[in-house]
Order: structure tokens, then C-alpha cells, then sequence
């Protein structure tokens, strides 16, 4: 049937997907009205096949009822949904490029909270698994606000807990194992064997689901297939309010997975990820990895796991992320990109085959596997590593470190500003920037400051506005940017990240080490006198 409907303001695609507050989904026509503007952008549902599925947050699953109805009413063929209406982002991403659909929608709002108070939100892949490029959310989102109707199949619910093939009118839909195909994939990856091994051997890992979507992957997976001793994955039950928490693996969010790495009796390997799978958090004993060595030591070792022996094509990280990657990139003789935040822009470089890992800051990293970024696969990555070099994840980095130098990195976030407020902070740095060359700042002499703009060289597509930087002569970065995945208010990140080339100072307390970057940075943008916060609310 045909439902008349009217425009509703604010359906803008952020930094990755529509993400609000979960009330405001399930508002009268809100997620049916987005969902119609994804058909209708994209030229119709007509014929066309799909994956559907969420993270199992609060609304996940009457969402997927009225997403099927839709495609049925829009004419679709096909559409394949996890069991549950549950898949990860990931495992979302493979079922795409395995079944050649014409694309996917995913519910998720990722490290965001759940629960009916909390956030909700959805996103659309296109047929290479990946998320939306900027000129289809653009015009997803001219879409919405000129929408009148949308088209909803008047069918009974479906069965997404049973496994097997049904029909909504002439639409098929299959409901899948959300699990099987996406551990197949790895096992393509990765050593298998010499990974169970290193079970077999007494290695210890923990691994924090965060009660979110990974649960199921990681307990099949680590504990089923390679042997890791039962209870290794704990908070494996997705919840749809992630048992209260917010189900991001940082210090701060995973606080209980970083008191048993820093404790007593620490496991070897300590890991965990997000609402959606995509992130991940790596976590030695008694060292915590940060998300931009992480890529690095990834990208200078992922020849040791058979998916990538023949070597990698090329690195890409986002803006903000340190460019540690961008020296292993360098010694391995390799391309190097920098990309604006957000997976959607490592899709070109992906698909052209320029580059074979990408990361960000933000606790994300992936390969050409996918499309998105993936939590478990970094952590399967680094399983394979240690599997194959026999050594201590410090081992690792400090040799990492004496090898390519250290890029000591924080991000700081001031949440909850007021819109004003945080457009203030970053009018007045933007406004400075053209004079910044050549002064001198905390002793370091400013190199080059901008607002960065990134040329995709692949379709060269032009994405302005994507966070101002500051650089210095020692290499040493400050950036500062907006979030683009908050729903209430708006979040301040500032980046900073200060090289040292070892191999003296490899081994210094990381805000120590980044205090002259600090400072710099609270002259520049003046964030604590503008906002009159004492200092960030998070810092990873
Ligand atoms: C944040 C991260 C960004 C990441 C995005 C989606 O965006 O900084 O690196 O790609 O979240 O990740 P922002 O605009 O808030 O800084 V996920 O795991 O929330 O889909
Ligand atoms: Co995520």
C-alpha cells in the first residue's frame, strides 16, 4: 500500500549513517520515510536485491519488519537477513559482496548507547559492501525532504528467528545464520591451525563483546574453532541496551577488560569491540595498543598471515589517525593515502585495488575483505602475528618502536557542547590558520595549517570541511574536528600526536610525552577558555 507522508527535517547522514535518538525513529513515519528516500535515490527497489540486518540495539528488530515490508511493497526480489534481524557490520558487508545484491541497510548506531532512551540509527551500503559515498547520502537526504508517500506491504510479520526461505507478496527472503559465512571468510584469512596451536600452548586471551553483536562471532570463532578455553569471551549475549553501557572499546567504556590487562594476573591478549563489530580495541599485557600503532604494526606484519602473504597494495588511515602507518607504508616501498573520516572514503581506494589496509584512530581497522571496517578480523590479524613471531605483544611494539620510531597519540573529546560553543572554538582556530606558517608555538615551528580537503584520486570527488590541522616542522599534528555519529549536542575531538624517531624517549607516559602538543593546542584553539571545561570528557 501507498502511505502518504510528509518531509521531516533533519534526515542528514552523518559521519556514518542517520543516527538519533531511538524515540525519534520510532516516530510516526520517520525510519519509513529515510528508508523509502534510500529506494528512491538509488532508483528504485524494483528487482533488486538486499541484506538486512542490525547490532540487536532496542528497535532493531521491529525495524527490520517494516524495512522488509517496504522492499517487498518497492518490488524487490530478494532480501537476506541474519537470523534475529541481527549481523554484524562486517558480516553485513561480506553478505553483500558474496551475494552480489544490489546493496544493504544496516541498523546500528555503533558505540552509541541503546535502549529506548538511548540511539538508533541506519545506514545504506552500496553493491560493493560499502557504506554510501558522500554524493549518495547527499542525494538520499534531498530525497527526504521532498518525500510524499512511501510503500509498506500490508503482510504479517516475518519469522527472522527461523532459518530457512519465506515470502512477503512476490519478495523472498531469506533468513540466514548471521555467523557462518563471515567465519568461513576468516578462515580464508587466517592460520587456523597455527592459531589453535597457540591455544594448545596455555596462551590466555580475553575477549569483551561489550554485549553487543560480536558476542556470537567471537565465541564460535575463538572458542569453537580455535580452541580458546571456554569463558575467553565474556559479555558475548547481545542485549538490546548493552547492558547499560556504551558499547565502545576504549579505556574509558572497557574499563573492567583494561584493569585485568594492567592487573596481576593478565591474560596474553586482551580485546573487545563495538555495538556493531567494526572496532576494535587491542590490549597487551600490561600495554595497551593504540588504534594508530595498531594499524601500523598490522600493515608492517600482515604478510605473516596467509590472506595477505603476497604483500599489501598500499595503507590508507583517515586525517586524524597518526601517521605511524604512513612509515611502515614508506619502508615496505608502498602507497600511502589520507582520507577524511569515515569508511566511506577507503571505498574507491579499496575497490581500485590501491590499497590493502586502511584504519582510523577511532579504534577501526579492515582490509580488502570487506568494505567496513573490522573488529574481529584485527583482532584475528594480530592472533595470527603473535601465532607466527612468538612474542609478547610489548615484544612487538617496543621493537615496532625502535624500528620505525614512536608516534605518541591522543584523542581528547569535550562532549555535550553546545552547538554554539564548539562552533565558536573552531571558527576562531579556522580563523587563524592562513597566519600559523612560520610561528613558533611551545618551540615547535608551525609547517603547514589547513582545512582539510580531500581530492578522492580515483573519481576525484572533492569532500571539503573535513577538520583543520595543524602541522608542525618535527612532524608533530594537531587536528580538530566535529563529530558526525553524536545525536544531542555536539562533541569537540582534538587530535594530537607528537614523533619521536628513537631511539631514546620510546618508552614515555603518552600525555607526558604529548604535553608541549597540549599546550599548543589549548593556544591555538583556546578550547578549555572558550567552553570552560577544565579539560576533556574522554580521552583514548
Ligand atoms: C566516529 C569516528 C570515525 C568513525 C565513525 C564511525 O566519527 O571518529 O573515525 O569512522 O565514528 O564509527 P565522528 O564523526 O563521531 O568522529 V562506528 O564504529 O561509530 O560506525
Ligand atoms: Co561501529
Amino acid at each position: 500500500m501507498r502511505v502518504r507522508t510528509r518531509p521531516i527535517e533533519g534526515q542528514k547522514p552523518g559521519t556514518s549513517g542517520l543516527r538519533k535518538k531511538t524515540k525519534v525513529f520510532m516516530s510516526e513515519g520517520y525510519l519509513e520515510n529515510f528508508v523509502q528516500s534510500v529506494f528512491d535515490a538509488t532508483g528504485g527497489a524494483e528487482g533488486r536485491t538486499y541484506v538486512v540486518g542490525g547490532d540487536g540495539r532496542y528497535f532493531n528488530d521491529s525495524a527490520v519488519q517494516v524495512i522488509l515490508k517496504m522492499a517487498a511493497a518497492n518490488g524487490a526480489r530478494r532480501v537476506i537477513v541474519g537470523r534475529g534481524g541481527l549481523l554484524s557490520t562486517p558480516a553485513a558487508s561480506h553478505l553483500i559482496r558474496l551475494h552480489k545484491t544490489d546493496g544493504g541497510l544496516i541498523l546500528s548506531a555503533s558505540h552509541n548507547p541503546g535502549g529506548p532512551d538511548e540511539d538508533f540509527g541506519i545506514k545504506f551500503n552500496t553493491a560493493n559492501g560499502g557504506p554510501a559515498p558522500e554524493a549518495l547520502t547527499e542525494a538520499i537526504h534531498a530525497r527526504t525532504q521532498e518525500i510524499d508517500a512511501y510503500r509498506l506491504a500490508d503482510e504479517p510479520d516475518v519469522e527472522i528467528d527461523r532459518i530457512g526461505e519465506q515470502h512477503i507478496g512476490g519478495m523472498q527472503v531469506s533468513v540466514i545464520d548471521p555467523v557462518a559465512d563471515y567465519a568461513a571468510l576468516m578462515e580464508t584469512l587466517f592460520d587456523f591451525p597455527k592459531i589453535r596451536a597457540l591455544f594448545a600452548r596455555g596462551f590466555r586471551m580475553r575477549f569483551d563483546a561489550m554485549s553487543a553483536i560480536t558476542g556470537p562471532y567471537a565465541a564460535e570463532i575463538l572458542e569453537e574453532r580455535l580452541g580458546a578455553a571456554p569463558g575467553t569471551v565474556v559479555n558475548a549475549t547481545p542485549l538490546p541496551d548493552f547492558g547499560g553501557l556504551h558499547p565502545d572499546p576504549n579505556p574509558t567504556w572497557a574499563k573492567a577488560l583494561m584493569d585485568e590487562m594492567m592487573g596481576p594476573d593478565a591474560p596474553d591478549f586482551g580485546a573487545a569491540s563495538d555495538g556493531d563489530g567494526d572496532r576494535n580495541m587491542v590490549v597487551g599485557r600490561g600495554i595497551y595498543v593504540a588504534p594508530s600503532d595498531s594499524l601500523a604494526v598490522l600493515a608492517a606484519n600482515a604478510h605473516l598471515a596467509p590472506g595477505y602473504r603476497a604483500g599489501l597494495r598500499g595503507v590508507a588511515r583517515s586525517m586524524p589517525t597518526s601517521t605511524a602507518a604512513d612509515r611502515v607504508a614508506a619502508a615496505l616501498g608502498i602507497g600511502s593515502y589520507e582520507t577524511p573520516t569515515g569508511w566511506k572514503f577507503f571505498g574507491n581506494l579499496l575497490d581500485a585495488g590501491r590499497v590493502t589496509l586502511c584504519g582510523e584512530e577511532s579504534f577501526g581497522t579492515g582490509s580488502d575483505h570487506v568494505r567496513e571496517k573490522d573488529g574481529l578480523w584485527a583482532v584475528l590479524l594480530w592472533l595470527n602475528i603473535l601465532a607466527e613471531r612468538k612474542q609478547s605483544i610489548r615484544e612487538i611494539m617496543e621493537d615496532h618502536w625502535r624500528r620505525f620510531g614512536r608516534n605518541y597519540y591522543s584523542r581528547h573529546d569535550y562532549e555535550a557542547l553546545t552547538a554554539e560553543l564548539a562552533n565558536r572554538v573552531m571558527d576562531r582556530l579556522h580563523g587563524r590558520l592562513a597566519a600559523l606558517p612560520g610561528t613558533c608555538i611551545e618551540g615547535m615551528t608551525v609547517a603547514a595549517a589547513d582545512d582539510f580537503a580531500y581530492a578522492d584520486p580515483v573519481d576525484g570527488s572533492v569532500s571539503r570541511g573535513q577538520g583543520l590541522r595543524v602541522v608542525f616542522t618535527d612532524g608533530s599534528r594537531i587536528v580538530l574536528r566535529l563529530s558526525g555519529t553524536g545525536t544531542e549536542g555536539a562533541t569537540l575531538r582534538l587530535y594530537l600526536e607528537r614523533c619521536v624517531a628513537g631511539p631514546e624517549g620510546l618508552d614515555a607516559e603518552v600525555q607526558a610525552a604529548l604535553a608541549p602538543v597540549i599546550r599548543a593546542a589549548e593556544t591555538l584553539a583556546a578550547i578549555r577558555a572558550t567552553t570552560g571545561r577544565q579539560g576533556p570528557d574522554v580521552v583514548t
